[in-house]
């Protein structure tokens, strides 16, 4: 068996862990992050649950930190008093990212967690069996629940070799975004081995792991060895270790190779992190901005490179350089070892914990100005500026852009900069100090919630109409990611106020002339009609929010027709009651026009019936046959208007 196939039959409840079938497999652990834990929270309550039945489960206070008015504030009094109720362990602002902590606190090798974010596969890194999915499944799996998902199709990944000097883990993970690109890859985990896993720490794994998020994979994992148990001990943790590894001869739906000593630095350049490029071809582009942080690439190693390089340096006179330390552990543990120092007298701006400018909240970039950050994701505008230009890359290649105010190919920092490798050796022991996670009471009698005035309700949704009278509000191209649908930055602090948030939807297509997305929804929504957005290729990537489905709901967007949809935003469509419909054929997309009307009979009748769907097109007196992927039980979800009316059934 591969390593995913001994995780997969350990966890089994239902079904059969053949390539391809829908499974239950028990959650052991769960972690939710603020922007999308308010609602997971709702949820919990909204289904009536009330301690959570998990062996762990953590709220993280991560995203959400600008405190710009009083809502943020007002959901952490909420986390930090649900968590308390029902058993959770809570992570205060300030502690660090939810993924780096968790990682150095909480998983363990063999574990199934479940996070409401889609980059909760940095613990795969671990040998932990991490899926990121929407806050609805979270709030399940914390009530007890299975999580059903279809058995993964594994692509082996062998490593081998070693990593030169001046490439880094972050260079590993572009490669595979280069050869597998973001779409196409739903079902189907990435698992490591061979021989140069062992050259690679646990840390550098999880940023290989972490960003697996952008190839569109269910997860990533890595085996757990005495490297793993090497992190864990210096985590105080050595009691939860134990090795896992694929056993010999394990076989893989597919198998890539990678020569760890052949790589050389590369960058995804805007908009995509796809769009991979070595950086020696886009060497001399000026950088206006270098970022150093986020879940991808935030770990004391990460940081005390950069700091190697900058020692006794000033940033480049035309750059602004930011440094936010993954989590408490790594800020403290930079202060211990000079790098702090580094930092400030080098004319950095350090950053707190968090996830800061990763989610739009602060330093935007200025129109037409490069920014090169160590982040995962690069995605047109989620920066908070418009058409930006981010290029995604490793903190050797980052550190160059800050000292020269150039993309240059790290490798040639000793003949630019006269400055050799830093080296580098991992601690013993880490800085442990767990004051900041506060453990749950031990019963939730006479425990009271904080609610504050701008938590609302999660919305309620209608049963799926027998006739849709829809309407084209949107045909969207290509990748439409969850940041195009739902934008964060600026509107992320409306989370927990979805009439507000909704008006945000599909912002990045709005344009001054005409109503926006939100207006013309709800217009159609008012006038008795039903929305429909419809897609291309892989539809919905990215990000695990929830809202990318809620807020459209909201507006009365009933159904979606794409060429494909990544399974994040299918499962969370499936929850809130909009039917996720496939186009079957490349001319019937081409055909649709922005704003024409189509109508859907007995859709209701027709989902039961089998797995294609009628839809006829008035204007264009033509009818065109789609398809769809439901189960028998989505597809009563989806009729019953989501996941929670189900429920209350
Ligand atoms: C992201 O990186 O896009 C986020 C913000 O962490 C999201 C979660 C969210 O939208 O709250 C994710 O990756 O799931
Ligand atoms: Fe936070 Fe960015 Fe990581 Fe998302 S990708 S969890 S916003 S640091």
């Amino acid at each position: 068996m591969n390593l995913v196939e001994k995780i997969v039959s350990d966890h089994l409840v239902s079904g059969e862990a053949v390539p391809g079938a829908r499974v239950g497999i028990k959650v052991d652990q769960t972690l939710t992050q603020d922007a999308t834990g308010t609602m997971t929270y709702l949820e919990f309550e909204a289904l009536g649950l009330d301690r959570v039945e998990t062996e762990l489960s953590v709220s993280y206070v991560d995203h959400n930190m600008s405190q710009f008015g009083p809502e943020n504030h007002n959901d952490h009094l909420y986390l930090q008093s649900i968590a308390a109720r029902a058993g959770v362990f809570y992570s205060r602002a300030g502690n660090g990212i939810c993924h780096q902590v968790h990682l150095e606190r909480f998983s363990r090798p063999g574990a199934v967690l479940l996070g409401a974010d889609s980059h909760t596969p940095t613990s795969g890194g671990m040998g932990a069996m991490a899926i990121g999915v929407g806050g609805l499944d979270v709030a399940l799996a914390m009530g007890g629940q299975p999580f059903v998902v279809d058995c993964p199709r594994v692509i082996g990944v062998r490593l081998t070799g070693a990593l030169g000097p001046w490439v880094a883990a972050k260079d590993v993970i572009l490669r595979v975004l280069q050869i597998l690109s973001t779409k196409g890859n739903v079902g189907h985990v990435l698992e490591y081995f061979g021989p140069g896993v062992d050259s690679l720490s646990v840390p550098e794994r999880s940023t290989i792991t972490n960003m697996g998020a952008e190839v569109g994979v269910t997860t990533s994992i890595f085996p757990s060895d005495d490297r793993t148990r090497d992190y864990l001990r210096a985590q105080g943790r050595e009691d939860v270790w134990q090795p896992l590894a694929a056993d010999e001869g394990a076989e893989y739906d597919r198998l890539i190779d990678i020569d760890l000593g052949e790589l050389e630095p590369l960058a995804a350049a805007p908009s995509s992190p796809d769009s991979v490029v070595s950086v020696s071809d886009v060497a001399g582009i000026d950088v206006h901005q270098v970022l150093v942080g986020s879940c991808t690439n935030s770990s004391f190693r990460d940081l005390m490179v950069v700091a190697g390089v900058l020692e006794g340096r000033t940033v480049h006179p035309g750059v602004h350089v930011g440094i936010a330390p993954g989590s408490r552990q790594v800020f403290e543990m930079i202060a211990a070892h000079g790098a702090l120092q580094t930092f400030i007298s080098a004319g950095c701006r350090i950053l707190e914990s968090g996830c800061g400018p990763c989610i739009g909240q602060g330093m935007s970039p200025g129109n037409d100005r490069v920014s090169v950050r160590t982040f995962n994701r690069n995605f047109m505008g989620r920066s908070g500026t418009p058409a930006d230009k981010v290029y995604l890359a490793s903190p050797e290649t980052a550190v160059a852009a800050a000292l020269t105010g150039k993309l240059i190919d790290p490798r040639d920092i000793p003949s630019v900069l006269g400055v050799e490798y830093p080296a580098f050796a991992w601690p013993e022991k880490f800085h442990i100090d767990d004051a900041m996670i506060i453990p749950p009471a031990a019963s939730s009698d006479g425990m009271e919630i904080e609610r504050g005035p701008t938590i609302g309700d999660p919305p309620s949704n209608d049963a799926l109409p027998a006739t849709i009278r829809g309407k084209v509000l949107l045909k969207a191209g290509d990748k439409i990611t969850t940041d195009h649908i739902m934008p964060a930055g600026p509107f992320l602090k409306f989370r927990s106020n979805i009439p507000r948030y909704s008006e945000a939807v599909f912002t990045a297509f709005n344009t001054a002339s005409a109503p926006t997305f939100a207006e013309r929804a709800a217009e159609w929504r008012d006038a008795g009609g039903h929305g429909v957005v419809v897609g291309g290729e892989s539809y919905g990537q990215g990000s695990s929010r929830e809202h990318a489905a809620i807020c459209p709901m909201y507006l009365g967007i009933k159904v979606k027709i794409a060429m494909s949809f990544e399974r994040i935003h299918f499962a969370n469509l499936v929850n809130f009651g909009i039917a996720p419909l496939l186009f079957t054929d490349d001319a019937d997309y081409d055909a649709i026009l922005d704003g024409e009307e189509l109508t859907i009979d007995d859709l209701p009748d027709q989902l039961r019936a089998g797995d294609t769907v009628t839809v006829s097109s008035p204007s264009r007196a033509a009818e065109f046959v789609v398809r769809h992927d439901l189960t028998a039980g989505e597809v009563e979800v989806v009729i019953a208007g989501g996941k929670l009316n189900t429920l209350a059934k």
